[in-house]
């Protein structure tokens, strides 16, 4: 019931009794539908020349120029350094890995990405091995700001523990970049410690995705948007079907459910090269202003 106290509120009254709630049995049934949107990808094929819709927004396997195109390695600490190895044991694909080396002196290395802009569905994903038993700290960072750390722009976005044995590949929990949906960001992987251990990564990937998302609260009555993102270079035409037999055109669309309950709102993403649908879960409800006599 937190949400019929929430909207009361909102409402500005003080008697619980002034203004009621109806709310469908089926909507506090279904109250958990309020949960992050789920995205299906139903189609993916080469039919034009477009970008595919969930074509990864970076991906970086370390086989090219070193640092890549657009990276940066700065050293904040006298020993230690990023760099490209060969060593087939701690290469995940191809035959290059990025690797920071142990060593004995004290290291703050960072190898930092190239400007990204994720989405609400983006993630970061990539590929660790760990050799020798001494595990210096190992995190990623992000910045909003300027792509060189000494600046100080770096903020933590997620700590990386090793893998559980020596010389194992293990992919890491995707860690979330929508908090940051929209904003152009660097990513960076940063070694610290003294004497320390090999720290491979390979396959970096910031994913992304379509996603659908409907203002707050959902009344009965009153209007709601809907709103659909990818990627800024995707050029998709969006349908939406908004779960009461209601079907819309359009990346922002608007909406008014004319009966409480839970609906299932459906947009399908499409461009020359793939088609991906998400949706949205949300709960209508209704307001029922008491007759006055009720009130007192
Ligand atoms: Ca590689």
């Amino acid at each position: 019931m937190r949400r019929y106290l929430h909207l009361t509120s909102a409402l500005g009254v003080t008697a619980l009794g002034v203004v009621a709630m109806v709310l469908a049995l089926q909507a506090l049934a279904l109250g958990s539908a309020l949960a992050a949107p789920a995205t299906t990808d139903i189609e993916a094929g080469v039919l034009g020349s477009s970008v595919p819709i969930t074509a990864p927004l970076l991906v970086e396997g370390f086989e090219g120029s070193w640092p890549p195109d657009g990276w940066l390695l700065q050293q904040l600490a006298p020993s230690g350094l990023w760099s490209p190895t060969p060593d087939a044991a701690m290469v995940h694909s191809g035959s290059i890995a990025a690797i920071h080396p142990w060593g004995y002196g004290e290291a703050d290395s960072w190898l930092v990405t190239s400007l990204v802009t994720p989405t609400p569905s983006s993630q970061l994903e990539f590929w660790q091995c760990e050799r020798y038993s001494d595990p210096a700290r190992h995190s990623v960072y992000i910045s909003t700001g300027r792509q060189d750390p000494k600046y100080g722009d770096f903020i933590l976005l997620g700590e990386v523990s090793p893998p559980p044995e020596d010389k194992s590949w293990e992919a890491i929990p995707p860690l979330s970049l929508a908090a940051y949906a929209g904003k152009p960001v660097f990513l960076a992987f940063r070694y610290e410690g003294t004497k320390g251990d090999d720290w491979a990564i390979d396959d970096v990937t910031v994913t992304t995705g379509l996603s659908a998302v409907a203002s707050t609260p959902v009344l009965v009555n009153a209007t709601t948007t809907f709103t659909a993102t990818i990627a800024a270079d995707r050029d998709a035409d969006f349908t939406w079907n908004l779960g009461d037999g209601t079907t819309k055109a359009g990346v922002v669309v608007t909406h008014t459910y004319t009966a409480p309950g839970a609906y299932t709102a459906i947009v399908t993403a499409t461009n020359a090269s793939s088609q991906v649908v998400a949706d949205t879960r949300v709960v209508a409800w209704a307001q029922v202003f008491l007759p006055l006599a009720v009130r007192q």
